[in-house]
C-alpha cells in the first residue's frame, strides 16, 4: 500500500521505517523543514532506540521511505503528531476552577495535519488516528472537520489506533505488541485492523473509536497511578523509618500485587500528561486520577525537602546532578523530574552542574561535573551509574553528600567511602526534629 504519515517524531518515523521494512511505500512528512532535510539525508536524531538508525539507512536507500513537508495522494494516511497539555487556569469554566487541574489537550496539531490531508483524500482511503487524544476526538473534533473542509466522510474509512510502544524498545514493541484499532464504523475497524495486521506479529483488536481512545488513557493513568501510590509510600516509609524499597520488594512477592516504583517523580510525554485528558473529560468523576497526579507532580518538592534534611548543618553551593532525562537510559528530557528538581535547587541558589551522557548539552565528562560539588543527586537511574566507584568520587567532590532518588545505587558503598547517603523512601533523614529555620543551604 501507499502510506503517508503526518508527523515524523518519536512515532512517527520508526512507524515509517518499520511500514517501510514491511514492503509498504511510505512518504513520511513533517511540517518541520530542517528535521525533513536531517531525515531525508540520513542524519536520524532520534536517539537509543536499538536498531533504528540502520532500519532508516536501509529504507531510505531502498526507496522505500521517502520524506517530505508535504503530504502526496495514498491509500492509508497516519497520523501521529503531538498532543501536549495545555494549561486553561485563565479560561476555565467556574466548575473547572473549583478543581486543581485545569489542563486539557492541545489538538492543534491534530487539527492542523486532518486540514493538511483532506485535500489529498479519496474515496476508499483509510485515515488512522496514533496520537493520543481525549475520549471522543475522532468522531466529535476529526469528523466534521474533514466534513467542513469539503471531504465526503461517508467514502473514507476513519480510526484511532493508538500507539504502546515503550520509549528505548520502539522498533521492538511496535512489531510485537498487541494492538487496537477503533473504527468510526465497523468496516473502518477492519480495514484499520487488516492494515496493521501486515507488520504487527500480535494480536489486533478490534473495538470502536472511543473506546480505544479511552483504553489508550486507562493504560497510562494505570501506570501513574500505581507509581503515585509507590510515592505516597515512600513519603509514609520516610515518616516511619522503613525502608520502602526493602517493604516493595516484599510486598512484591504476593502473586496478586505489582507496585512500581518510587522516585523524583514521573516525567515523559505520555504518563505524565494523559490522566488530564481523563480528568478533562470527567472532571468531577476523578478523584483518584487527579490524587495521583498531586502526588506525582509534588516529588520534586519532595525530592528538595529530602535534600535540605541531608545537607543540614552544612552549605551547599555546587549540587552535581546525574540524570537529566526523564527515564533510564534515554535521552529524552521532557516533562523530566530531574530538570524540575535542578530548578528548584538553583531557585534556592544552589550552583547546579547537570550531567546525562545521552543528552548532547550535558554529555560531558562525569568527573568533571563532580568535580568541587558540595553534594550529589543522582536523578535519573541511567545504567553508566551503577560504574561510578564512590571511592575515586569521594576524591573529586568537596562534601560527601549523596541524594539517590531512585533507590539505585548501592548505599553501603557509598557510606564506606565517607559520604552522609539519604535515599527517597529509605526513612533515614525524616522530619523528627528538624525544622526549615534550622537549616542552612546555599549561602
Ligand atoms: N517511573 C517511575 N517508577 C516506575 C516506572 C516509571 O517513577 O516504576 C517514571 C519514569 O522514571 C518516567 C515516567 O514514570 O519518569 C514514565 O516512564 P514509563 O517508562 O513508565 O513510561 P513512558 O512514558 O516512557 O511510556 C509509556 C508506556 N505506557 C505504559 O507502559 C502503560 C508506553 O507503552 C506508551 O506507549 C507510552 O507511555 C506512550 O506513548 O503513551
Amino acid at each position: 500500500m501507499r502510506v503517508c504519515i503526518m508527523g515524523l517524531g518519536y512515532i512517527g518515523f520508526p512507524t515509517a521505517c518499520v511500514l517501510g521494512q514491511a514492503g509498504h511505500d511510505v512518504i513520511g512528512v513533517d511540517v518541520n523543514p530542517v528535521l525533513v532535510d536531517r531525515l531525508s539525508l540520513g542524519d536520524i536524531p532520534i536517539v537509543n532506540e536499538p536498531g533504528l538508525t540502520d532500519l532508516a539507512h536501509s529504507v531510505l536507500q531502498s526507496g522505500k521511505l521517502k520524506i517530505s513537508t508535504e503530504p502526496e495522494v495514498a491509500d492509508v494516511f497516519i497520523i501521529a503528531v503531538p498532543t501536549p497539555v495545555q494549561d486553561d487556569r485563565e479560561v476555565a469554566s467556574p466548575e473547572h476552577s473549583r478543581l486543581e487541574y485545569r489542563y486539557r489537550a492541545d489538538l492543534s496539531y491534530v487539527v492542523a495535519a486532518t486540514k493538511a490531508i483532506a485535500p489529498f483524500l479519496r474515496a476508499g482511503n483509510l485515515l488512522i488516528l496514533e496520537s493520543t487524544v481525549p475520549p471522543h476526538t475522532l468522531d466529535r473534533t476529526v469528523l466534521p472537520l474533514l466534513q467542513s473542509e469539503g471531504v465526503d466522510t461517508s467514502t473514507v474509512l476513519l480510526a484511532h489506533a493508538p500507539e504502546r510502544v515503550l520509549p528505548g524498545n520502539i522498533l521492538r514493541e511496535l512489531v510485537y505488541n498487541h494492538r487496537l484499532v477503533g473504527g468510526l464504523t465497523p468496516q473502518a475497524s477492519r480495514a484499520a485492523a487488516d492494515f496493521y495486521r501486515s507488520f504487527v506479529k500480535a494480536q489486533v483488536e478490534e473495538t470502536d473509536c472511543t473506546t480505544a481512545e479511552l483504553v489508550k488513557l486507562m493504560e497510562n493513568t494505570y501506570r501513574d497511578v500505581n507509581i503515585a501510590l509507590a510515592n505516597e509510600f515512600a513519603l509514609v516509609g520516610e515518616h516511619l523509618g522503613v525502608d520502602i524499597w526493602n517493604a516493595i520488594r516484599l510486598a512484591n512477592l504476593h502473586p496478586r500485587v505489582n507496585y512500581l516504583r518510587p522516585g523524583p517523580g514521573v516525567g515523559g510525554h505520555c504518563i505524565a500528561v494523559d490522566p488530564y485528558f481523563v480528568i478533562e473529560a470527567a472532571p468531577e468523576l476523578t478523584s483518584l486520577i487527579q490524587a495521583a497526579r498531586r502526588v506525582n507532580r509534588q516529588m520534586p518538592l519532595h525530592v528538595l525537602d529530602l535534600f535540605r534534611r541531608l545537607a543540614q548543618g552544612t552549605v551547599v553551593r555546587k549540587a552535581a546532578i546525574l540524570g537529566a532525562s526523564y527515564k533510564a537510559n534515554v535521552g529524552d528530557e521532557r516533562e523530566s523530574p530531574a530538570l524540575e528538581v535542578a530548578r528548584l535547587l538553583e531557585s534556592e541558589g544552589i550552583n547546579v552542574a547537570i550531567h546525562d551522557p545521552h543528552i548532547g548539552r550535558y554529555a560531558h565528562p562525569v568527573e568533571r561535573v563532580l568535580a568541587g560539588a558540595d553534594a550529589v543527586l543522582l536523578l535519573t537511574d541511567h545504567v553508566d551509574y551503577l560504574a561510578l566507584d564512590p571511592r575515586v568520587v569521594s576524591g573529586l567532590v568537596s562534601q560527601r553528600l549523596l541524594l539517590d532518588t531512585r533507590g539505585y545505587l548501592d548505599a553501603a558503598s557509598w557510606t564506606a567511602a565517607g559520604f552522609r547517603v539519604a535515599t527517597v523512601g529509605s526513612g533515614q533523614y525524616n522530619m523528627r526534629g528538624i525544622t526549615p529555620e534550622t537549616l542552612t543551604v546555599g549561602d
